[in-house]
């Protein structure tokens, strides 16, 4: 019989960080099976039938399976309603976190950050490809010159507060200074800034030392 307490798989990576520190803004009581990536435990029978992607993150509730860590993130603040952070109810504050949601994953997460994470990090499984890697810091610089003007004096992308569209992007901020990127000064604040919260740091810790 399945329970009602949230089940989150993943640790280790910047995907996975995201569900985790979605949980602890929300503050539920959640269970943590921290596997790793490339360690096979997502290529086990067991993880397959649960997630036949074999990646990770992956979540279950009551029964509900799911994975994407943005699925998960909005399943969750959703599903658990906080004061701690902003949870848009409108359709322009919706489309606004949507929009920001978007752009991170698809122009950030995949198109420069995981490309990288291929042929920079793991090369004796993908092949090394520097001119790639070459394009996607370029390109990952040229989206750094858009938010940069928009972060001016903001300590969150919506104006209304501290949100989901803050987790994507702080993940992937994280990702791009550990591949050495600098970060413009408003990008560096509102990193700094969000670093303090105490919800970020108790998820930075139990993502990466799990
Ligand atoms: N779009 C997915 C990407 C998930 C993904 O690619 N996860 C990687 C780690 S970041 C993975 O599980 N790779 C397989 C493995 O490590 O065994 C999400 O955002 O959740």
């Amino acid at each position: 019989m399945s329970s009602d307490k949230v089940k989150i798989w993943g640790a280790k990576t910047a995907r996975s960080l995201r569900p985790i520190w979605m949980a602890e803004e929300l503050e539920i009581d959640y269970e943590l099976l921290p596997i790793g990536p490339r360690t096979g435990e997502t290529l086990s029978e067991e993880y397959t039938k649960l997630n036949p992607k074999q990646k990770i993150p992956f979540l279950e509730h009551g029964g509900f399976k799911l994975s994407e860590s943005l699925a998960m993130c909005k399943y969750l603040q959703n599903t658990f309603p906080s004061k701690n952070l902003f949870i848009p109810q409108i359709p322009k504050d919706l489309a606004r976190e949507d929009e920001w949601c978007s752009f991170v994953y698809g122009e950030l997460d995949e198109t420069c950050l995981y490309v990288m994470r291929r042929h920079y990090d793991l090369t004796d499984i993908y092949g090394a490809a520097p001119n790639v890697v070459k394009s996607c810091r370029e390109y990952l610089e040229r989206q750094f010159r858009v938010i940069e003007p928009y972060l001016e004096k903001k300590d969150s992308i919506l104006d209304q507060g501290f949100g989901l569209a803050d987790i994507f992007l702080m993940s992937c901020l994280d990702w791009a200074v550990y591949y050495e990127f600098d970060l413009p000064k408003n990008i560096t604040i509102y990193r700094d800034t969000i670093s303090e919260r105490k919800a970020f740091k108790k998820a930075m810790e139990i993502n990466f030392q799990s």
